[in-house]
């Protein structure tokens, strides 16, 4: 029988999307039934456990899957919780549901550094990165635990500030706080367990990791190309973002103009296409590139 990469994802939740997205990205299929906990991918030898994402960490570290995505945040604050030598390891950031762990507090508060959270209690549900975080900037504040609901604490008085995830800050301000400081910047990434796999199971790991990268490499990358006068050849190349060798093309009976096709490794905006235009290029087309391996 074949060994099989068992990898745990998130069932539903802020995760669960960019997850599904990749994994249908890199060619595979997982049926995504309501209840179910476990898709089999028929198209390479994988299977997908769903979970709630705080249990991501450890089913990596115990064997029970060999990689999982996850917030760096959940990653790291178990890491600092269950100790370093926890046998899951990070393999690579992922790109997606980007957020910042933030010390926030009540807005009419005058706050000017970490200093004025000497003697505070801070409420949170990540008492490791937080009680990390104090640590480094030398305060000595009370990190109080709370499972939910970490926003509301000040209002309630159990706490005098918090320490939660903030994406674009609506929830720290519908609650009359703001944000003071930045305790942690996360992303979705790839973890893995420690011990080494079966060859076999190597192999499907090294495959499906070529296939995220490609992925990811990709995602902003477009294939830009235009007309320009053979003069400004150098100056286009300088111009184009995360562009190493252009193709230079001979356009017929033009002998001053070319033809140049180039893949920008990063998003190309209105504003450099005017840039370009400016530069003497005509003609500018844009396309998005579905699939890239090295
Ligand atoms: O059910 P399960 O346990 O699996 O999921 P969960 O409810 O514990 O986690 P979930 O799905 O909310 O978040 C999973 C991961 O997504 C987090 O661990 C982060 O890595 C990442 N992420 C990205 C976020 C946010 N953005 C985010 N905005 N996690 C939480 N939030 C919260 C934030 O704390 C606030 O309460 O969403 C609310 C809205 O945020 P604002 O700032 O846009 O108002
Ligand atoms: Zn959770």
């Amino acid at each position: 029988m074949t060994d099989r990469l068992r990898i745990a994802i998130q069932k539903s939740g802020r995760l669960s999307d960019g997850s599904f997205e990749l994994l249908k990205n890199c060619g595979l299929k997982i049926s995504r039934g309501k209840d179910r906990l476990y898709g089999r991918v028929k198209e390479m030898p994988i299977d997908v456990m769903l979970l709630r994402d705080d249990d991501i960490p450890e089913f990596v570290a115990d064997d029970a899957c060999d990689i999982g995505i996850i917030g760096e945040n959940v990653f790291e604050e178990a890491l600092l919780v269950d100790g370093h030598d926890a046998p899951a390891e990070r393999v690579m950031p992922l790109g997606f549901a980007r957020c910042k762990l933030m010390i926030a507090g009540p807005k009419e508060w005058d706050y000017e550094n970490a200093n004025g959270l000497a003697g505070k209690r801070i409420a949170t549900s990540y008492p490791g990165l937080t009680g990390a975080w104090l640590e480094r900037e030398g305060v000595k504040a009370r990190p109080v635990m709370m499972k939910g609901s970490v926003e509301v604490a000040p209002r309630l008085k159990v706490a005098d500030a918090v320490c939660d995830i903030v994406s674009t800050g609506a929830t720290l301000d519908a609650n009359g706080l703001k944000p003071l400081a930045t305790v942690f910047e996360s992303e979705a990434v790839l973890i893995r367990n420690r011990n080494a796999f079966s060859s076999e199971k190597q192999a499907i790991f090294d495959a499906l990791l070529k296939r995220i990268d490609g992925v990811i490499t990709s995602r902003d990358a477009k294939y830009v190309m235009m007309n320009a006068p053979r003069a400004a050849i150098g100056a286009i190349t300088e111009y184009l973002p995360g562009v190493d060798a252009p193709t230079v093309l001979d356009l017929a009976g033009q002998p001053d103009k070319v033809a140049i096709h180039a893949v920008c490794r990063e998003s190309v905006f209105w504003g450099q296409l005017e840039e370009l235009k400016k530069l003497g290029a005509s003609a500018i087309l844009v396309l998005p590139i579905e699939k890239m391996m090295a």
